[in-house]
């Protein structure tokens, strides 16, 4: 007879919080990232809850992602923030009037996206509880999402998406994106920012950066949400991720009856073009490539670790990579892993991007771990829960110290460890 180890005390403890989290940013339709700071669906939060809400509610999980979907374009891009019409407009910035976009549903939205996660989410939420209907209905709005990647993205030549806003890394100001940052020419904001009310200026972004998050934003909704920005980039998490659910669309597709075979040719082509563009064999990691210049970016950030979960990554790679995690990012030491090197320049352990621990892109490199190095991915995974044990769903986590950062019931934090439990 098999045993089935029994959870413990403290396990069990996770789980309860976590699931009260979840309740509690619950809508009825999705889950918000944080009641006081994010009061919106967001677009890849909504992808990591689900797959942490898969291990409670298949249901609800499935309900999440349908709902993000609803405020899909014509085009096929899912807006990154889908705008709540409950919540008033000074609730957060840069909130509808300033976006002035709707979705063929009428639901107000951003005009701009986040890492497409998605398709993964939608695998493993269907891996929790198989539910066909639940794929047939998905899967033509996650081809139309990777169309309109392919189509309106593909802005190098190469098989590589770009991003135009550094909100659609997700990583908002990582110090990877400094240098190209620094040649957007923008005006002082005149508009109040909201999320200092809620987290402290100290570890948040700057002011000057906000001012150019403005001004690329207005640039690309003022053209159209169409074209290039003054910031285009090639970014290793997104394009990993896009790589990752290419090869999970192949599986939808192999369920709804469609032909897998062109997802998983894409999947390899993404690979490969990470590998030509993206990959720097001297630091042993994967760094973003600025597609204005042509130049690969100075400074790199754990972003460049997550394409460790990329399908057919030679086995020399993923071993550099994990080199550089354990060299750089710490990952043996027993801390938690930093959104950027502690050796860097920019190293901040408490502000946002620049060096706090943030529970998706660990989970996305503990996911790269399972096979890349099966030992050390229990470790990271432990690391992850007695970082939410000790400080609680947190946004963000000083990687020393555990201390937490940020906003508290932080809805991928708390659906992410429920996953790692499961
Ligand atoms: C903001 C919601 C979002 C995340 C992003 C994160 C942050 C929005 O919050 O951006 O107002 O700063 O950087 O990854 O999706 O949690």
């Amino acid at each position: 007879p098999t045993t089935i180890a029994e959870p413990s005390a403290e396990e069990a403890g996770i789980r309860r919080r976590a699931i009260r989290v979840l309740l509690a940013n619950w809508t009825g339709a999705y889950t918000v990232p944080s009641r006081t700071l994010y009061p919106h669906q967001w677009s890849w939060d909504s992808a990591f809850i689900a797959i942490g809400t898969a291990r409670w509610s298949p249901r609800r999980a499935r309900t999440e992602l349908l709902t993000l979907f609803g405020g899909q374009w014509r085009d096929g891009r899912v807006p990154h923030i889908v705008f709540n019409p409950a919540v008033p407009e000074d609730a957060y910035f840069p909130g509808p009037a300033f976006w002035r976009a709707t979705a063929p549903s009428g639901a107000r939205t951003s005009g701009i996206v986040q890492p497409p996660v998605h398709a993964l989410a939608a695998w493993r939420v269907h891996l929790a509880e198989p539910d066909r209907a639940f794929l047939y209905r998905i899967y033509p709005r996650l081809e139309a999402q990777h169309r309109f990647l392919r189509t309106s993205r593909r802005m190098s030549g190469s098989e590589l998406a770009s991003i135009v806003h550094p909100w659609e890394s997700g990583m908002d100001n990582s110090p990877v994106w400094d240098a190209p940052l620094a040649k957007v020419p923008a005006p002082p904001m005149r508009e109040r920012r909201r999320d200092l009310a809620h987290v402290a200026a100290g570890e948040r972004p700057t002011d000057r950066d906000y001012a150019r998050y403005t001004a690329i934003a207005a640039a690309y909704r003022d053209a159209g949400y169409t074209g290039r920005t003054d910031f285009v980039v090639e970014d290793p998490l997104f394009n990993a991720l896009y790589g990752a659910a290419e090869a999970a669309l192949a599986r939808i597709a192999a369920v709804v009856d469609a032909d897998p075979a062109p997802h998983l040719r894409r999947a390899e082509e993404i690979t490969q073009a990470m590998l030509e563009r993206l990959w720097d064999p001297s630091g042993g990691i994967f760094r973003a490539r600025d597609v204005r210049t042509g130049e690969m970016l100075p400074e790199d950030s754990v972003a460049g670790l997550v394409p460790l979960i990329l399908p057919g990554l030679p086995a020399d790679v993923a071993d550099r990579l994990v080199a550089t995690a354990v060299a750089r990012f710490g990952l043996k030491d027993g801390t938690l892993l930093p959104s950027y090197p502690p050796g860097g320049a920019a190293f901040e352990p408490a502000r946002y991007w620049r060096g706090p621990s943030w529970l998706n892109t660990s989970w996305l490199v503990l996911e790269g771990l399972r096979a890349a190095d099966p030992g050390l991915a229990p470790r990271l995974g432990a690391q992850l829960l007695r970082a939410v044990h000790e400080a609680g769903f947190r946004e963000y986590f000083n990687p020393f110290t555990g201390e937490g950062h940020g906003c508290d019931d932080f809805g991928w934090s708390a659906a992410l460890a429920l996953d790692v439990l499961a």
